[in-house]
């Protein structure tokens, strides 16, 4: 039985006033961070709002997130003891004891399986809290673990530091075991002190992980969670965190199938902030089936630009398991995601200017289980090999109105390839380096200076001297990443077809796909 069918009907949304005065803070606080923000006039012609969108980038915060590219999420908690994926908040917490629990062994794991951050469910539904919690009995002090002295947000980023990897925290808002869940003023200052206990005592956060669910308390009341409070103790507390999902940097895709969108773009109406859309899609497994409406839902287009009032940075994060479910179950040991399954995923979550965010959550020994293990290096081994080199490498470049071609061919992101005066079409010309066999595109967009691609098309020339086309799409943004049957030749084109402003492409890639393509 789907467990969050199950537990429908237990969400509400923000009421207005309080959406309309997260979106007003949010607003004022990201027109401050050069560029991630622009408001558009009433005085504002359709060719001003496309010129507006071409020119919003992403702050520092999400530009370094952005280029994490693979991320990893721990589910584990109470979960992992009773094999449920959602506690109700009355469970017997003594039944936590991870005897084997080694948290460098999650992250260096992680580490090698190419993971750049992780984020660990400091508390999740059911209240329970990794860490020792001055503010609840409910918590790692109160079980046998370590004698009550144990504390699994600290092993986690004490590993993520030691390891060089970014560390982030998931706190659940809706809290199934305090009591005064549903006294919005009392559980807002005690989710407060929360998150300054998690802000405060583990070092440097880099992103703080908020749910929308909301159910009722004790009292048959939903609270109303005070996100701006929230937010402004976040950045005074940790000012180069991401605040994921319901907050205001890194917005959620909208499926949980590892399946991101084909045009994706990354400048969004600000209207797409709003909270309460968010937290309807990520709690609603109807609405956001993989092959539903929402893959086929216009986030970004220019008629969705032109009748916004503002426009925003606001990228996709891609949250998958590796499991069926967020948390350990043993009867699941054998339904780990294969390689194949996760570069899959890769494809088309990092590929299609996405960020993916892997959940691998460890069993109750405290160990990530062999299976979850061996399948992420085989992964990792993979994506490595089927990018170790790129076919174009050393190809004599030929664009009639481009300026700075060396740049696509250079391994960096932050130089780029563009045209001259204001051109938004383009034709760049690649004479390979003898005949290559590639059956992966890659396209980057130098996201510094803004996401503009709209359609591209690439082309080889067949032996008879005429050209036909290899694949095509539409957005491009931080990573796009194509596959198709592979073909071999000794020159290809690349045609920009339309674009917001004069294309910023920061690197072209081919490659041939590790064992080859299907
Ligand atoms: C959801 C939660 O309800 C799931 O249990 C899980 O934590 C997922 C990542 O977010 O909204």
């Amino acid at each position: 039985m789907n467990k969050r069918k199950q537990a429908g009907g237990v969400l509400v949304f923000l009421p207005g006033a309080a959406i309309l005065s997260v979106i007003l803070i949010l607003s004022v606080s990201v027109r401050a961070q050069n560029g991630n923000y622009v408001v558009i006039g009433p005085s504002d012609s359709a060719a001003d709002i496309i010129r507006k969108a071409a020119h919003v980038v992403p702050s520092a915060r999400q530009l370094r997130w952005q280029k994490l590219e693979v991320t990893a999420f721990f589910h584990f908690g109470i979960n992992t003891f009773t094999n449920h994926e959602w506690g109700d908040g009355k469970e017997d917490i003594s039944q936590f004891n991870p005897e084997k629990l080694d948290a460098r062994q999650w992250v260096r794991i992680a580490r090698d399986a190419g993971v750049r951050q992780v984020i660990i469910t400091a508390k999740h539904h059911d209240g329970f809290c990794l860490w020792p919690s001055q503010y609840t009995e409910h918590s790692v002090k109160n079980t046998p673990w370590k004698n009550g002295k144990g504390d699994v947000v600290k092993e986690v980023s004490d590993a993520c530091r030691e390891y060089g990897i970014g560390f982030g925290v998931y706190l659940s808002p809706w809290d199934r075991n305090s009591a005064i869940y549903g006294d919005s003023e009392k559980y807002n200052a005690y989710f407060e002190n929360q998150l300054t206990e998690l802000l405060t005592n583990y070092g440097r956060v880099d992103e703080v992980w908020f749910d929308g669910a909301n159910g009722e308390g004790p009292n048959g009341k939903k609270p109303v969670y005070d996100f701006d409070a929230w937010y402004a103790l976040i950045r005074r507390l940790q000012p180069t965190a991401t605040i994921a999902i319901m907050g205001p940097d890194v917005r959620w895709v909208g499926t949980e199938s590892g399946v991101g969108r084909l045009t994706e773009w990354s400048v969004l109406p600000v209207d797409s902030r709003l909270q309460e859309k968010i937290a309807a899609g990520s709690q609603t497994d109807v609405a956001f089936a993989p092959q539903g409406d929402m893959m086929k839902e216009d986030l970004g287009s220019r008629a969705r630009l032109l009748t916004a009032k503002g426009l925003i940075w606001y990228p996709a994060e891609t949250d998958v398991s590796i499991r069926p479910g967020w948390f350990h179950h043993p009867e699941e040991d054998e339904k780990v995601k294969t390689p194949e399954d996760l570069l899959t995923i890769y494809f088309s979550s990092v590929g299609r200017n996405s960020l993916l965010l892997l959940n691998i959550p460890p069993d109750k020994s405290g160990l990530i289980g062999k299976n979850d293990e061996l399948n992420l290096l085989a992964w990792k081994k993979k994506i490595d090999e089927t990018f170790a080199v790129n076919r174009a490498w050393g190809a004599g470049i030929h664009s009639f109105n481009g300026l700075n071609t060396a740049a696509l061919l250079d391994g960096r992101d932050d130089t780029h390839f563009t045209t001259k005066g204001s051109d938004t079409t383009t034709q760049i010309e690649f004479t390979l380096k003898g005949e290559k066999t590639f059956d992966v595109l890659l396209l980057q967009e130098d996201i510094r200076a803004g996401q503009r691609i709209e359609r591209f098309v690439l082309e080889y020339r067949q032996r008879d001297g005429s050209w036909k086309t290899v694949t095509e799409g539409t957005t491009v943004g931080y990573k796009r990443l194509l596959q198709f049957p592979a073909v071999t030749t000794g020159k290809v084109r690349l045609r920009i077809e339309s674009s917001r402003s004069n294309p910023t492409l920061a690197e072209f890639g081919l490659y041939e796909l590790a064992g080859g393509s299907e």
